[in-house]
Order: structure tokens, then C-alpha cells, then sequence
């Protein structure tokens, strides 16, 4: 076999040696590449790709260093149906998750991975989930046949020869993928190679392994993400009493200059990274970004919940994103940033979306790769397209984004996407009602996910597709979490929804930038300031409460956003409660109390 390094001189770690040795005979690939994260290692395979046709490179003046990729129209998005949480029993994976017995499965894997990188490069990756060397951090390697992985998680996890040198001869996460496009016979590769019909992203929770078959995209193939920090992170955290979340982390500071650190999780496509780089409308205040999709949150030695973020970049939605909505990220990806099925410009060769500007440039090419009208009913962008951008380059980068003891949180906000009957904004009576509105979380499925979009689902704690055990099980670890420590150290507990429409479909609440003042409440009530009113679903902001100065919105809006139909919200109440059947004896009782109170106290 061919190595582009020996391996004995690249890892002396046994595990991972015989790893890649038991690899290495069963996927058959042409050639061996052992990552070691250079600059130059980045720049050679991205140069291939383009000279392969698989990347057009844009301009260099515009846009140094980057480049986009356009997908198979059929692997644009996460499967959700295709994803397995495979542990020994079904009961440990729960009604939520997709279940097959390990070794069924894994024979199936067998057969799937056999000679399936016939013909290519298998590469592998050594890569840190949190700061390198702190002992927050998990470590994994993944192998891969797709350069276009190998680039991505150069930017989104600390990756390279420098995890070997701390993980020495520690066990580490193995994260088997492939493409599943073997080249038979000198066959010739193709733009975006995959295999629709044959994907499984599965996990054994018990072993703490990833295998990942068929797809190229986002969180089916960059493995540190979803699959490895969320799904197998779930059931350490479990086992460790430790918080894995979809969530993002960010600092606000206040104009007096104190700063606060808030965590907040939406399903996914609803808002994380928009609220984690927030300009603030309000003058004053600032915001700063620890992370925009994942923390890792523990009781730290001053009793407080501290958070990590154990990515290194960003893997944002694209379209929505402009100077307008989102300063920040636009500044993030002005450079060294990799873009997935967006539109691009076909003289200038630069990136285009919904909403980037306010009209489209003329001369664009779609997602497709084909020209786009102005007319044409399809965007020129595919809804769930993406930019993969360094953290390091977000001009708001927390001061703390490195700490390894982590940020202390004092507010964890739940949310989702819905038109109607939630609030703007109200606050949880304590942790055990916290964790009831993080079980509670409903929201209209995006993009983000393959499926239909605008459908209105459950989706606890926006980790749905998320949670690798027992969605049950996970909501009394929530209210053991509470119990490690005083109440007066744990995190407020609130529940926003920017996504109000009026009767005429429109959105009521302007968000983005001005999501400040709705922060600003939330921060003053962390103050324990007395702005808000006792409901029987909360507490809501006292009539005036939200600094609403400056704000050109119709007078009645701020009572609509912040009115609660006692009827309409009885039937949501009656609604989570039939979900929460489905959990059996796994559903806390403390859970089933509190929701019996409020139901009680709306009646
Ligand atoms: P994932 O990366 O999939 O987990 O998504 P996310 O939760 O980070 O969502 P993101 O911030 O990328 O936002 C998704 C879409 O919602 C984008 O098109 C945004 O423009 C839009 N969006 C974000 N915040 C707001 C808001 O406050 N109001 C409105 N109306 N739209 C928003
Ligand atoms: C999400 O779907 O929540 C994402 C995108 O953050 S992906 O990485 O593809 O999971
Ligand atoms: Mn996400």
C-alpha cells in the first residue's frame, strides 16, 4: 500500500494502528494519505479538486482562498431517516431514535464498506472536540475517502499531526466514512460523488463508534459534528453527568460592562448563529461568540454550569445571511471559507443567495450549476446551503472562546420556529420547569433536514435527531444536572419564538439585530430585577418591560407578541403531554407534575 507517510512514524498508538491496518483491508483504496493539517496539505487537495472540476475556486481578489462546491441535487441535506442509534437494546436508543440490533447492522456496514474506496485516497484525520490538550476535550479520528471532508474539518475542528502529539496512546472515537462511490477499473470520478440509495449514519453508543456510508454533506460527513459531539457526546455526558447540547454560547455585555454568558438552543435552521453574532440595535451593548451550534456544559468548581464550544468553525446557513441580518458572519466568510451549493456570479465568480443583497446580480448560476433567471420560481440557492468559515475570523470571537474551564452560563434559552400561540419571550419558574420547556420545544421543520419543510413538530430540546439514547432517559438526566447544584447557581430558564406572523403571514417581530432587547430583559431578569409578571405558563415581561426605543413597529405589535390564548396554550399543554406518552416510564414525574400544575393553572 501506498502512504504519503510511514505510519509508524506518524502515530505509535497500537489502537489506531491496527485501526487503520483493519481498514485499509477492508475498504481496498488505491493510496493512504495520514492527515497531518498543513496549510499546504489544505492547498494541494483543494488544487486538485479544482483541477478535477470538483470545486470552482472564486475570485481571488474577492474572496481569497475560497471556494464551492455543488453538491448531488439528492445529498443536500442530513437524513434523519438513514440514521441509527444502534445500542444493544432498543429500549437505550428509545421511541425516538431509528434502532437496528448492533450486529445485524454492523454486517450490513461490513458489506457496505467492502471495497468501497476501490480506486481512491483513504484519508485519515486525527481531530480535537474542544481545545487541544484541555480536558474537556474528546478526541476522534475519522477516515475518509472525500477531500472535500478532509478540507471541512481542517476549519471546523482542531485537526492534524498536533491531536497525535496529545493523544499519545489513548483510546480516541473512530468515525469510519465513505462516499460510497468505489472507482472500478480506472473508472473516472465524477463532481460530487455519494450514493442516495444506500445511506446509513449509524452509532454504537456503547462502543462509542461512527460509521457513516453514502453521503457527503454537512453533518452526515463531517463526523466531529452531529454524530461524534452530539450523538456519542449525549451518552458520555450521561454517563459523566455532563450537558452535550445543540446549543449556541455568547457573551452579552451590558453598557455598564458586565458581561454574562447565555446558551441557547433552536431545532436546527432557527436562528443559533444568527443570535450567537448578533449586532445589537441597542446602544451599548455588545455581543460576543463562544459557538453557534454545540456546547458541552459541566458544573464547574465555582458550583456555576460552564460551557465549551467544541467546534473550531462555523458550518452556517447561507441564504438569509447578509450585511444586513448578519454582519458578523458576513465578515467571517469574507476569506479561507468553503461555500456548498450556493449561487455564484459568472463573471466575477463570487457567492450568491436569498437575501444576500437586496436584488440578485444579474449574471448568476444556480446551485445546479446551471444559469438562473430572475423570474425562475426556484432560488438560485438551495435552502439548506453553506458556508464553512474559521471561528478565529468572526470579528466578535469571544476572549474566552479557548478557556478550557468554559464560560459560566446564567441563562439557557429554548425556542423553535412557530407562527402562533408562543410568546416572544417568558421565563421558566425553576430548573424542573426549564427542562420542561426544553422537552416541550416544537417548531416547522426547515431545510436543514431532508423531508418536508413548514411542518410543525416535536422536537425536545431542538435534539430530535440529536439525542443518542433514550429521549426519556435524557430528560431526567436534565433535572439530575439541576440537583448537582444551588439553585441560585443554575442558569435562568427562558423560552423564546421570533418567528410571530400576523394574519397576513408576515413576520410580527423584526429579529436578528433587534433580539437585543428581548436579551436585554432576559439579562436584567439574571440581575433579578422585578420586570415581569406571574402567569400560569411563566413569567412574562411586565406591560413596558422591553425596551422597545428607536423600534418603528405598529403600536398593538408588543401585545400580540407577548398575549397568551389560556385556550390555545391549554391545547399545546394537552398536545406535549400526549407526546410525552410515548416515553412510557421513562418520562420523569417531575416532569408530569409540573405539566399537570400548569395545565391546572390555565384551566
Ligand atoms: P443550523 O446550523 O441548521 O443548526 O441552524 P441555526 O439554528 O444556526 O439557524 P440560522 O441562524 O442559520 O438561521 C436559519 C435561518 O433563519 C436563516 O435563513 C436566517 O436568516 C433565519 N433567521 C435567523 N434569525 C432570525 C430572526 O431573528 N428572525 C427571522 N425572521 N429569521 C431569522
Ligand atoms: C443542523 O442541521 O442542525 C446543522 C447542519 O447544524 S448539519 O451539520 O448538517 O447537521
Ligand atoms: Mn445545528
Amino acid at each position: 500500500m501506498q502512504f504519503n507517510t510511514p505510519l509508524d512514524k506518524w502515530t505509535s498508538n497500537p489502537q489506531l494502528i491496527s485501526w487503520i491496518t483493519e481498514n485499509i483491508a477492508l475498504l481496498s483504496p488505491k493510496k493512504v494519505h495520514l492527515c497531518d493539517g498543513s496549510q499546504e496539505e489544505y492547498d494541494a487537495l483543494m488544487h486538485q479538486m479544482v483541477s478535477q472540476g470538483k470545486a470552482i475556486k472564486l475570485d481571488e481578489k474577492k474572496r481569497p482562498n475560497s471556494f464551492l462546491f455543488l453538491s448531488n441535487p439528492d445529498d443536500v441535506a442530513r437524513v434523519e431517516e438513514c440514521t441509527f442509534i444502534c445500542s444493544k437494546k432498543k429500549i437505550e436508543a428509545g421511541p425516538t431514535n431509528n434502532w437496528e440490533e448492533p450486529e445485524e447492522m454492523k454486517k450490513r456496514l461490513k458489506e457496505l464498506f467492502s471495497g468501497s474506496m476501490e480506486g481512491r485516497t483513504m484519508y485519515v484525520i486525527p481531530f480535537s472536540m474542544g481545545p487541544l490538550g484541555s480536558n474537556i476535550a474528546h478526541i476522534g479520528v475519522q477516515i475518509t475517502d472525500s477531500e472535500y471532508v478532509v478540507c471541512n474539518m481542517r476549519i471546523m475542528t482542531r485537526m492534524g499531526k498536533k491531536v497525535l502529539d496529545v493523544l499519545k496512546n489513548d483510546r480516541f472515537v473512530p468515525c469510519l466514512h465513505s462516499v460510497g462511490y468505489p472507482l472500478k477499473d480506472n473508472q473516472e470520478d465524477i463532481k460530487w460523488p455519494c450514493s442516495p440509495e444506500n445511506r446509513y449514519i449509524v452509532h454504537f453508543p456503547e462502543e462509542r463508534s461512527i460509521f457513516s456510508f453514502g453521503s457527503g454533506y454537512g453533518g452526515n460527513a463531517l463526523l466531529g459534528k452531529k454524530c461524534f459531539a452530539l450523538r456519542i457526546a449525549s451518552v458520555m455526558a450521561r454517563d459523566e453527568m455532563w450537558l452535550a447540547e445543540h446549543m449556541l454560547i455568547m457573551g452579552i455585555t451590558n453598557p455598564e460592562g458586565k458581561r454574562k454568558y447565555f446558551a441557547a438552543a433552536f431545532p436546527s435552521a432557527c436562528g443559533k448563529t444568527n443570535l450567537a453574532m448578533l449586532a445589537p440595535s441597542l446602544p451599548g451593548w455588545k455581543v460576543e461568540v463562544v459557538g453557534d451550534d454545540i456546547a458541552w456544559m459541566k458544573i464547574g468548581k465555582d458550583n456555576t454550569l460552564r460551557a465549551i464550544n467544541p467546534e473550531a468553525g462555523f458550518f452556517g446557513v447561507a441564504p438569509g445571511t447578509s450585511y444586513e441580518t448578519n454582519p458578523n458572519a458576513m465578515k467571517s466568510i469574507e476569506k479561507n471559507s468553503i461555500f456548498t451549493n450556493v449561487a455564484h456570479t459568472e463573471k466575477e465568480v463570487d457567492v450568491w443567495w436569498e437575501k444576500m443583497t437586496k436584488a440578485p446580480p444579474s449574471d448568476l448560476i444556480d446551485w445546479y450549476g446551471k444559469k438562473w433567471d430572475s423570474g425562475s420560481e426556484k432560488p438560485a440557492a438551495h435552502p439548506n446551503s453553506r458556508f464553512t468559515a474559521p471561528i478565529s475570523q468572526c470579528p466578535i470571537i469571544d476572549p474566552s472562546f479557548e478557556d478550557p474551564e468554559g464560560v459560566p452560563i446564567s441563562a439557557i434559552i429554548f425556542g423553535g420556529r412557530r407562527d402562533g400561540v408562543i410568546p416572544l419571550v417568558y421565563e421558566a419558574f425553576d430548573w424542573t420547569h426549564g427542562t420542561l420547556l426544553g422537552a416541550g420545544v416544537s417548531s416547522q421543520t426547515t431545510a436543514a433536514a431532508k423531508g418536508q419543510v413548514g411542518k410543525l413538530r416535536h422536537d425536545p430540546f431542538a435534539m430530535l435527531p440529536f439525542c443518542g439514547y433514550n429521549m426519556g432517559d435524557y430528560f431526567a438526566h436534565w433535572l439530575n444536572i439541576g440537583k448537582q447544584t444551588s439553585s441560585d447557581k443554575l442558569p435562568k430558564v427562558f423560552y423564546v419564538n421570533w418567528f410571530r406572523k400576523d394574519d397576513a403571514g408576515n413576520f410580527i417581530w423584526p429579529g436578528f439585530g433587534e433580539n437585543i432587547r428581548v436579551l436585554k430583559w432576559m439579562f436584567e431578569r439574571t440581575e433579578g430585577i422585578n420586570n415581569a409578571d406571574e402567569t400560569p405558563i411563566g413569567y412574562l415581561p411586565k406591560k413596558d418591560a422591553i425596551d422597545i426605543s428607536g423600534l418603528k413597529i405598529p403600536s398593538n405589535s408588543m401585545e400580540i407578541l407577548l398575549s397568551v390564548d389560556k385556550k390555545a396554550f391549554y391545547d399545546e399543554m394537552l398536545d406535549q403531554e400526549k407526546y410525552f406518552e410515548m416515553f412510557e416510564d421513562h418520562f420523569p414525574n417531575e416532569l408530569k407534575e409540573m405539566l399537570s400544575k400548569i395545565k391546572k393553572a390555565l384551566k
